[in-house]
């Protein structure tokens, strides 16, 4: 242990620990912009700026390690005139329209003015105009907002492994930009959202489709229905001041009627869907030996890896749609019969942790009749901003149920939002039509967990299959190198983009880190656990639906509506 003081306070750290982690340790928050806990440290904004006894400047207390005997303060004339200058050359160069900026109350910048004092501009205007990005369906990004601490580009490098941002420009013109200044659909982004997430301020993030979608909720004539993803009901209790990992789920049913939609359904019950699809699906290409190994294709960022990244392995990929899609298909057409609905007059709505999603519903192959199969895409941000814009006292909501018949989902579907969920949700039911026999253990450890790439070999009846799952695309990039090179043993391969999977998705509130994953990963299980049933082709409305519209897994109709392609 190291032993040393802050504004005379005597603390004890393991060594390695960070000024700013020791300060944490004693309740002091050292201003920070360009330190983020997961990525690698940079020390470019030097706000964190402090003093040490002997030391002739200023220390970065997000990379100096404390040593024994150190002295620190954090609060000196020098450290905070040194803040205030470097907040104020951030103005400088920083568009001041905080009132009508997206994070407008979620800003670091804004919060550091304030606590700094900073209200009033002492230095000229330097920052010269650049052009907003924002003509794809997922992200905007306003240079002009920027503070250049390089979070996105280190989010896009570290997690992603594209490098798609990078700085540009020098002195007062240095700025965040793609590879010549593309527009994001256009170069190797995946629009997994990562970057807005690092984001501290307002220069990066998502569409906003809030007002389409309120539109839509006053309009006599449309209803509207509305789906929630399974990492939503665990991430959205942190921007009303619950606990990390808090499950919502019954209190923001609640929020969503009193937003006014028409019906409140279960994204899991599309889960439940995919699952019975795709264990099909893999069934019928391990028996055929053909384009093995099976990846899912669930998450939009991954598909969009894909089919920018590695576009001659794009067979391996499911034909199953994600839960979403396959959600709304049938809201459109077999809900709506049963409803006496007019599939035209049916607005869907989906909330996602993702910013990739509003990209997967404007691809041509989602959609039916020439209507888009989902209308609109609100990430779990969006959906807080709406939940504010209503008033809604979120924490102290009463609870309530979904809707049914698409409102029932099982514990299989829950665990999708969890890096390795779709694969023990798709392995529960595998087993189960492989060999006819009950699975009586249906927690499958191996592929839970934060592990970056998890690999197991499980015994279904007289088979061996070896399964692998990755998260992050960085990852991913490990296994496609695998099977492009022909090195790749195994039959099924589960990737999501985000870190942790959807639960870290690049639409879920800021301040989402690694640490608090792991508490919305616990959640996820423990929502299983609590679940009546737990293997998706046990879903009794499932069965139903089979037996109404879809006649079996695989069928014709499952084909035309639930099924797709991959383009390169
Ligand atoms: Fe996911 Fe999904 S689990 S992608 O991560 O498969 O966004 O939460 O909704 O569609 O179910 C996201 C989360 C979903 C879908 C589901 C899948
Ligand atoms: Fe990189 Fe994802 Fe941001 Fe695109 S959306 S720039 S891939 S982090
Ligand atoms: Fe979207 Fe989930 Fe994929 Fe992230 S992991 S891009 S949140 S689907």
């Amino acid at each position: 242990l190291i032993n040393l003081k802050i504004n005379n306070m005597p603390i004890s750290v393991k060594k390695g620990t960070k000024i700013l982690q020791a300060a944490q340790m004693l309740h002091i928050d050292i201003p920070h912009l360009c330190y983020h806990p997961d990525q690698r440290i940079k020390a470019r904004c030097r706000i964190c700026s402090v003093e040490v006894v002997g030391q002739r400047r200023l220390l970065a207390a997000c990379s100096t390690e404390c040593w024994e005997g150190m002295e620190v303060f954090t609060d000196t004339k020098v450290v905070r005139d040194t803040q205030r200058g470097i907040l104020q050359l951030i103005m400088a160069d920083h568009e001041e329209n905080c009132l009508t900026c997206p994070r407008n109350g979620n800003c670091v910048l804004q919060q550091l003015c304030s606590r700094f004092n900073v209200l009033r501009p002492n230095i000229p205007h330097v920052g010269q105009h650049i052009e907003k990005r924002g003509a794809n369906p997922s992200l905007v990004h306003d240079p002009e907002k920027c503070v250049k601490c390089g979070r996105c580009i280190r989010a896009c490098k570290e997690i992603q492994g594209i490098e798609v941002l990078g700085f540009a420009g020098r002195s007062t013109n240095i700025h965040v930009t793609t590879p010549f200044d593309a527009e994001f659909d256009n170069t190797k982004c995946v629009l997994c959202g990562q970057c807005s997430l690092a984001c501290p301020v307002g220069a990066l993030v998502e569409k906003d489709d809030t007002d389409r979608v309120l539109d839509a909720i006053f309009d006599p004539n449309k209803t509207v229905i509305v789906q929630t993803a399974p990492s939503v009901r665990i991430a959205l209790g942190d921007e009303f001041g619950m606990p990390k990992g808090s499950i919502v789920t019954k209190k923001m049913v609640t929020a969503l009627r009193m937003i006014g939609f028409d019906k409140v359904f279960d994204t899991n019950y599309g889960a439940d869907l995919t699952i019975t699809e795709e264990a099909n699906e893999l069934i019928e290409r391990i028996k055929s030996g053909k384009k093995m190994p099976m990846a899912t294709s669930c998450c939009p960022g991954w598909v969009n890896y894909m089919e920018k990244h590695y576009p001659d392995l794009l067979d391996h990929l499911s034909t199953t749609k994600s839960p979403m899609q396959i959600f709304s298909a049938i809201t459109k057409t077999h809900y709506a019969k049963q409803e006496n609905l007019d599939p035209k007059n049916i607005f869907t709505v989906a909330i996602m942790p993702c910013i990739a999603k509003k990209y997967e519903i404007t691809r041509p192959e989602m959609a039916h009749d020439g209507r888009p199969d989902t209308d609109a895409v609100l990430t779990t941000r969006e959906l807080i901003k709406l939940i504010k814009y209503i008033g809604i006292d979120f924490e102290n909501l009463p609870e309530s149920e979904f809707d049914n018949p698409m409102g029932t989902a099982t514990g299989a579907a829950a665990i999708f939002g969890a890096t390795g969920g779709v694969m023990e949700a798709a392995l529960r039911t595998t087993y189960e039509w492989l060999t006819g026999e009950e699975m009586k253990n249906v927690e499958y450890t191996p592929v839970r967990g934060f592990d970056g790439i998890k690999e197991a070999q499980i015994n279904i009846g007289d088979k061996t299959i070896n399964i692998a799952v990755a998260h992050t695309l960085n990852n991913a990039k490990i296994l496609m190198d695998k099977l492009r090179a022909g090195e790749c043993k195994y039959d099924f391969i589960e990737v999501m983009a985000c870190p942790g999977g959807c639960l870290g998705g690049g639409g879920q509130p800021i301040g989402t880190t690694m640490e608090v994953n792991k508490k919305r990963m616990e959640s996820i299980y423990q929502i299983d656990k609590n679940t009546k049933y737990r293997k998706s082709h046990e879903n009794p409305y499932l069965k139903q639906l089979y037996k109404d519209f879809l006649e079996k897994p695989g069928s014709e109709i499952a084909h035309k509506l639930l099924h797709t392609h991959y383009q390169a």
